[in-house]
């Protein structure tokens, strides 16, 4: 009894220092207007040495959500992809663009020592390094991690590689190397053609987001540790980690025929691996993409038709085929599963008559899920997207007025603002002023050693 009673008055006590902890920690809530707080990552600093898309997709990111993205580049050639694809002479390209917004960029020789000293100035200054170099890379720059730990116990040092550790874990890897060692690739595409990659890019983009991801919750453990971290995301785990339900598909196959592949009700067997299924539907629900009308001549005229258990009946209806709704062999899932081929392609006969917006019309209404196959110009003509700042126009001093894809997490007490990517070393002398602290000499010394710009070409070369 004596001890129950200790017990009680101990637990008030304990709550209230937990309370207590909960009020030190956070600061009391902003009385200002959402979005005029700031911004969700104002005060990080990001010392970004990404190149290409998977890792810039990661800085792009973190700067639209506020953080200091500074983009060191090589002297007079900068990120590689400053000239690729190029649509308009002399310019930077549209894949360069759009994936730099929100970055300054500093151009230094990290292999000059004067280049090596500013990079060691950076790192002190930074919460965050990014890189995605080739394996070993950042090795043979010096900056092993326990070397730039020392100089900066808080960094985090954050990581791509294409691969894990393992047999491949030396080998340079794009995108479409990662959609194939990820699973994607094999699980794409039809069961009588090649593996398929697909257009969107998981590997480098998808997993440029999985490290974003890991970065802001290392800043957020670094707040009780004090101390930074290394993140490493292999694109073939980001890639697989998006295959999910398929490796859910390899162990279920142990137990007899994936029945929700259209190959079943087709009666053709099942191997060893899971198949690629075209465009079955990856969840319980049958769908299929079906032709709309002017899909002769127009290649995205087609819609994406759920048949979803719930709703059959309604499907029925709206296709004219109320008679399926008691029939035997229609009215439940299990008996639809070998004829969803069949199915389907009477579903078709009616989307054939409409255009893919009038199936969305009819189809909404009634909860019958369905998506139009939307091509890009339609998507860049979508006011809608334009309205919620998904899709954002930007001017850019060197090649006009672009369109580019915003942020899609919108949070909203951190607004987004899409700024446009920063040319080759524009902020260069303003980082090593203002942001390192070196005086208007030592400027001019680091400017004026080479280790900011482009050797000068010898009068032979030239
Ligand atoms: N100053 C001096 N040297 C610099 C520099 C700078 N500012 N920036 C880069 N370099 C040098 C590096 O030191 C390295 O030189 P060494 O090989 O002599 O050490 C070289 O430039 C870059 O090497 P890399 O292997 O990263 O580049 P690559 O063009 O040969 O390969 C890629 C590109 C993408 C295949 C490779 O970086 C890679 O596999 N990255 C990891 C996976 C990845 O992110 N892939 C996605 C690519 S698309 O987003």
């Amino acid at each position: 009894m004596a001890t129950r009673k200790k017990a009680k008055q101990a637990r008030p006590a304990a709550k209230k220092a937990t309370v207590k902890k909960t009020a030190a920690a956070l600061p009391a809530p902003s009385k200002l207007p959402y979005g005029k707080a700031g911004k969700a990552l104002d005060g990080v600093r990001i010392l970004d040495l990404s190149h290409v898309q998977a890792g810039p997709t990661c800085t792009q990111i973190l700067g639209w959500f506020g953080a200091d993205v500074i983009k060191v580049e090589r002297p007079g050639i900068g990120d590689i992809t400053r000239g690729q694809l190029r649509d308009v002479p002399n310019a930077d390209s549209l894949y360069f663009t759009m994936l730099n917004h929100n970055k300054r960029s500093i151009t230094l020789d990290t292999k000059h020592p004067k280049g090596k000293a500013v990079l060691e100035r950076l790192i002190k200054h930074c919460d965050v390094l990014v890189e995605n170099f080739g394996p070993g890379v950042l090795d043979r720059m010096g900056l092993t991690w326990d070397y730039i730990h020392k100089l900066n116990p808080r960094m985090i040092v954050a990581s791509i590689k294409g691969f894990g550790p393992g047999p491949f874990e030396d080998c340079k890897v794009y995108e479409n190397i990662a959609q194939c060692a990820g699973g994607a690739a094999s699980t794409t595409g039809f069961r009588d053609g090649p593996p398929l990659v697909t257009g969107a890019q998981i590997g480098d983009s998808g997993t440029g987001l999985l490290l974003g991801f890991g970065i802001v919750t290392a800043l957020y453990q670094r707040t009780k540790t004090g101390r930074g971290q290394r993140i490493n995301v292999a694109m073939q785990d980001g890639v697989l980690n998006l295959c999910r339900v398929k490796m859910r598909d390899q162990q279920r196959l142990k137990h007899g025929p994936l029945k929700e592949y259209g190959q079943f009700g087709e009666g053709v067997p099942f191997g060893d691996s899971v198949p690629r299924a075209g465009n079955d539907s990856g969840g319980g629900q049958p769908g299929w993409i079906l032709k709309c009308k002017g899909w002769e001549t127009d290649p995205d005229a087609y819609i994406y038709f759920i048949t979803q258990a719930p709703i059959w009946e309604k499907v029925c209806d709206v296709i004219g085929k109320p008679e399926w709704k008691t029939d035997k062999d229609y009215a439940t899932p299990p008996a639809r599963l070998p004829r969803l081929k069949h199915i389907f392609a009477t579903i078709e006969q009616w989307t054939m008559t409409k255009t893919k917006y009038e199936v969305m019309e009819i189809c909404n209404p009634v909860d019958i899920p369905v998506g139009p196959i939307l091509s890009m110009k339609e998507l860049a003509e979508e006011q809608s997207l334009r309205k919620t700042g998904t899709m954002v126009e930007v001017d850019h001093p060197t090649r006009g007025k672009y369109l580019t894809v915003g942020n899609p997490i919108k949070l909203s007490d951190s607004i987004s603002e899409v700024k446009r990517s920063p040319l080759l070393g524009e902020h260069t002398k303003e980082i090593l002023g203002k942001v390192l602290g070196y005086s208007e000499k030592e400027v001019t010394e680091i400017l004026q050693s080479g280790a900011t710009s482009a050797p000068l070409k010898s009068k032979a070369a030239a």
